[in-house]
């Protein structure tokens, strides 16, 4: 009787793992996120002088990520604070009161009579995702009009909370500057449009961003055509090194009368990339009004994970809020800046050292955290293949990734592949297709030989 329970038990239990293992039979693999494949293909890389071109984070010029001072003294200042529980409320309201005054202006009206709803978000990324459901919930029918081209992951957000996404033309690759005469076209012939996604400052990928004469003129055409516009604020300080004036875009809106809404990560410009923190903030009529769409929001996010982490948060809020831990923060982001500013120049003149018959001007007039070279998918897979050197494939350089040591190194292997024969580019063309997924170092020991001719050390 007991021997017949247990193997009636063990049939029925086999049966259900039999049924189990089919549930995910139809799963097939994602496709790779364009980003994340570039730092695989680094990392599976055993070539020793190879070098990552390929995520915005920061990089000093030893290759090596930085924990900022600011983030020191912060950690040094809430370590004694009991903020595991009871607090966190308190936390995070502080948080968005400083992100908000950080990009709408300490002073401004916004501010002054509380007319934003705001909360925590998991760094940008999931501040743009959270705008997206906020969107999806409350007009079902919109769009988002997204930069052409703009950060690979937006298509997906918006797509993952089904809002179509249409685009707008940003960027001319002939001139390699902005095509503003296309973006207004393109914004002035939107039809059925909610939201318009702008990059405030340092555009990702283009490094090209709108003049202030440029942003009067798209702000009152958004005005003209009803757009609500949605900065995604990633890399704040990054352009000029100064976040006052890489915020002015987002107060030129505000002058306009706007009502806008912001994703901002401090993932790039505090070094918290691993904090995920970030904040979405959207401007209200008034402070009821406000008082309503934050409840909204903190539903959305209730749903999906609770409230966030508190201890990157009360970082942020620190730097923020101390006076003399901001005066540190403000001198660290411009050195960050000018660092980068400093490698555009550098890689610039070395390959117009190396006779390049190419223009490497937009090297230097573009600015912030990326380098759109112009380099096509052969070339970009010749420069991974040949050179073990990794970027998206759509030519994007992290200009973090560029240090006194190896700048030389990337403008020769640049020179190279740009002045190569046509033929053995288009042999690799089909290849181009598939980087970072297969890439195999065949020839290693010409590359080392390569790489120690250019006085790489390790
Ligand atoms: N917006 C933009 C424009 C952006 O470039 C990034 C990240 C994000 C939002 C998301 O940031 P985060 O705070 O980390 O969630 N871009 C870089 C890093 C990445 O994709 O993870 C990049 O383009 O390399």
């Amino acid at each position: 009787m007991i021997i017949s329970r247990f193997l009636r038990r063990g049939i029925s239990t086999a049966s259900t793992c039999a049924t189990r293992r089919s549930w995910w039979d139809h799963v097939t693999p994602a496709p790779k996120d364009p980003i994340i494949a570039v730092t695989e293909a680094f990392l599976a890389d055993p070539f020793p002088y190879k070098i990552n071109l390929g995520v915005g984070a920061y990089r000093d010029d030893e290759g090596k990520p930085v924990v900022l001072q600011c983030v020191r003294e912060a950690e040094g200042k809430i370590a004694a604070s009991n903020f595991l529980e009871s607090t966190s409320t308190a936390v995070s309201s502080k948080f968005v009161e400083e992100s908000a005054k950080l990009i709408y202006g300490q002073d401004s009206n916004v501010i002054k009579e509380r007319r934003f709803a705001g909360i925590p978000a998991l760094s940008g990324t999931g501040a743009c995702r959270l705008f997206a459901e906020f969107q999806k919930r409350f007009y079902p029918e919109s769009r988002i009009y997204l930069p052409d081209p703009t950060w690979s992951n937006h298509r997906n957000i918006w797509r993952d909370v089904h809002v179509p996404d249409r685009t707008f033309r940003y960027y001319h690759p002939d001139s390699k500057s902005l095509n503003f005469v296309a973006l207004m076209d393109d914004i002035k012939n939107a039809q059925m449009v909610l939201s318009s996604l702008l990059h405030p400052c340092a555009h990702n990928p283009t490094g090209v961003d709108p003049t202030n004469e440029q942003w009067r003129e798209i702000s009152s055409l958004f005005k003209a055509k009803n757009h609500f516009p949605f900065f995604d604020v990633a890399y704040q300080g990054f352009a000029s090194g100064d976040v006052e004036r890489d915020a002015r875009a987002i107060r030129i809106f505000l002058e306009d009368g706007h009502s806008i809404g912001c994703a901002q990560s401090f993932a790039k410009n505090m070094g918290l990339y691993g904090h995920r923190v970030g904040c979405l903030s959207v401007l209200c009529n008034d402070k009821i009004q406000a008082m309503a769409i934050k409840g909204q929001l903190q539903q959305i996010s209730n749903t999906m994970y609770g409230s966030p982490p508190i201890h990157g948060i009360s970082l942020a809020s620190k730097i923020l809020s101390d006076p003399d831990i901001k005066a540190i923060w403000l001198k660290e982001v411009k050195v960050m800046a000018t660092r980068i500013h400093r490698m555009r120049a550098i890689l610039r003149e070395a390959l117009e050292r190396l006779g390049s018959p190419l223009n490497w001007q937009h090297i230097t007039n573009q600015v912030g955290m990326f380098c759109f070279s112009g380099l096509n998918r052969a070339e970009v897979y010749l420069l991974a293949k040949e050179f073990h050197i990794y970027m998206t494939p759509d030519g994007r350089i992290s200009m973090a990734g560029v240090t006194t040591k190896n700048v030389d190194y990337l403008a020769n292997s640049i020179h190279e592949v740009t002045t190569c024969d046509q033929d053995a580019k288009i042999l690799h063309n089909t290849d181009a297709y598939r980087i970072n997924t297969d890439i195999r170092f065949t020839s290693l020991g010409a590359s080392k030989s390569r790489a120690r001719g250019m006085n790489l050390s390790l």
